[in-house]
């Protein structure tokens, strides 16, 4: 049974990506930190206890900001795969903590990737990067577009992609990039703008939200489905040789687009109640995205499945239902 240890597995795509191994008959061993209250609510379906027989889903504390942990777990797991996930991941929030998301989303890596080397296991590594690091590249950005990163966290995920290729060249190790554009899903975290719309609107036509307040509408983002991400993920490291992949939609859309669609499933009128608050511009912006994944689809034969118009639709439709639940009481997962 191949084994695979997922970091950041209590995110949105460490919890499609597990649900995705399971099926694929892996054993995963995911990363969680201590905290005061659960965490681990996007992947609560997937966990038994694991006193029970044939239970193959593991949790294990730690922290990208301790290394020693990190060479603990990789010698005693000795996973076949390795899925770097998890990072300070949120663009704006980096601009307030940069030194915190440099030494999670950045050194976190070079600590990760040590702890591989020194321990002598032989793993696949797969590196989350980030359509961020493009920047102020003009689109369309694929795998031969320079670099021009607008954040502190774009800087720490460009350090951690060339960190996988260093590691690649320097060692011989199995380690290989997915350049993944935005994608999203009802398990996207809720200050994310795609979510943040979705979950407003939901309340705002329950009457329970009077205003939405957001930042630069006209920002243009290539938004994809999460699973279908997670899939590239996967199919990335079952290549015969190490490489790194742009995965996108090959689709742009602005903000004000997402709005207005979002909007009008649930017959509204974004103008009443949508509110512009300079506190969510940031101090640098990244204006388009707008990935070429032809190496994907060639090499690896993937392609996304969900198109915009369906994304919206699906992110809506999960976030009224989940007020819904909330609102009679029923017992609510973020993994419906
Ligand atoms: P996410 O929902 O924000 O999840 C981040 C994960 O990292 C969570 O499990 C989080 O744990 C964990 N984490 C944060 N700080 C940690 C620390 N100090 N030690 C250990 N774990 C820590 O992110 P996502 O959207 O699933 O994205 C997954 C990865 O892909 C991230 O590296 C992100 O930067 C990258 N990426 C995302 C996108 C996208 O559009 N979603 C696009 C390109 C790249 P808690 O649950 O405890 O907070
Ligand atoms: O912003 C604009 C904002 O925070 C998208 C992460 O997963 O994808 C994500 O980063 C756009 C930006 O995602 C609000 O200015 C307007 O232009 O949803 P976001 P992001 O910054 O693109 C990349 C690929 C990652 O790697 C990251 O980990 O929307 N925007 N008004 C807003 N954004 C937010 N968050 N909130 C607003 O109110």
């Amino acid at each position: 049974m191949p084994r695979a240890l997922v970091t950041g597995i209590t995110g949105q795509d460490g919890s499609y990506l597990a649900e995705q191994l399971l099926d694929r008959g892996y054993e995963v061993h995911g990363l969680i930190r201590r905290s005061a209250s659960f965490n681990t609510d996007r992947i609560d379906h997937l966990y038994r206890d694991p006193h029970e027989e044939g239970v193959r889903l593991f949790l294990h504390h730690a922290d990208l900001s301790e290394a020693g942990r990190l060479v603990k777990l990789i010698y005693e797991l000795q996973p076949d795969e390795v899925y770097h996930l998890g990072a300070q991941s949120h663009v704006r929030v980096s601009f307030d903590i940069p030194e915190y998301t440099a030494d999670i989303t950045g050194m976190g890596t070079i600590r990760l990737l040590e702890a591989i080397r020194e321990s002598g296991v032989q793993t696949r590594y797969y590196q989350a990067s980030s359509s961020e690091m493009f920047g102020t590249a003009p689109p369309p950005q694929s795998e031969a577009t320079p670099f021009h990163p607008r954040s502190p966290y774009g800087c720490a995920k460009v350090m951690s992609f060339w960190l996988a290729v260093n590691y690649r060249e320097s060692y011989g190790m199995f380690c290989a990039n997915g350049v993944l554009f935005n994608h999203e899903s009802p398990r996207r975290g809720e200050t994310f703008v795609t979510r943040k719309i979705t979950r407003a609107l939901a309340r705002v036509k329950a009457g329970l939200q009077e205003h939405l307040y957001l930042g630069n509408l006209d920002a243009c983002r290539d938004w994809g489905y999460a699973p279908d991400y997670t899939d590239a993920m996967w199919r990335i490291l079952q290549a015969d040789e190490p490489e790194d992949f742009v995965i996108a939609t090959g689709e742009t859309h602005s903000v004000r687009e997402f709005l207005q669609l979002a909007s009008e499933h649930l017959e509204l009128d974004p103008d009443e109640f949508v509110r512009i608050d300079e506190r969510y511009y940031r101090p640098a912006e990244v204006d388009v995205l707008l990935g070429d994944a032809a190496k994907a689809r060639a090499k690896l034969g993937w392609e996304p499945t969900v198109t915009f118009e369906e994304l919206v639709r699906v992110m809506v439709d999960a976030d009224v239902k989940l007020l819904d639940d909330q609102l009679s009481g029923r017992a609510v997962r973020l993994s419906e």
